[in-house]
């Protein structure tokens, strides 16, 4: 071997094991950094909502069962939705326009996605982990509630309504 080649070869060596180590450091972060979001945006590890020993736990829920509007307050309300494959349980929700609600989203069985067409909505429905959002309705109309997390064969067809009622109406 020539010194230029010798010379080479440890140049390329030190690339090398730089590029090991750097892809190590880059997996170890990412790894944590996962954890960190999946943890914080689910709050798996929140005390009273933690279910992660107990994935069915959240959808045998009271709350979860026989599809719950629950009125909180004089303009607000929580929903309560389970998905399951093939199909979002209650699978029609009535609620008035112009009302804060609050949907309490969790799977069954594996994960989906609660998307409901035409609004920001949409966050994943997780098993073992009741996941929050807040939405008005600004008009009376049907919306759709997609599933947007492929989850098996009927996936396309797993489809529920929501019907917003004008304001007023009782
Ligand atoms: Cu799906």
């Amino acid at each position: 071997m020539s010194p230029f080649e010798a010379a080479f070869h440890a140049s390329a060596e030190r690339h090398e094991r730089f590029w090991i180590f750097g892809v190590l450091v880059m997996l170890v972060l990412l790894t944590i950094g996962t954890m960190f979001y999946v943890v914080h945006d689910y709050g798996l590890v929140t005390g009273t909502h933690s279910y992660a020993t107990d994935p069915q736990a959240p959808a045998r829920e009271a709350a979860f069962q026989d599809g719950k509007v629950v009125r909180t307050g004089p303009n607000a309300y929580a929903v309560y939705v389970v998905g399951r494959a093939w199909h979002w349980s209650p699978d029609v929700i009535h609620v008035p326009e112009g009302a804060e609600i609050t949907f309490y989203v969790t799977s069954a069985d594996v994960l989906h996605g609660f998307e409901i067409q035409g609004t920001p909505v949409n966050l994943t429905a997780v098993p073992g982990v009741v996941g929050t959002v807040r939405y008005t309705f600004r008009h009376a109309g049907l919306f759709r509630i997609l599933c947007n997390e492929y989850c098996g064969m009927f996936h396309h067809a797993m489809v529920a309504r929501i019907i917003v009622d004008p304001a007023g109406t009782p």
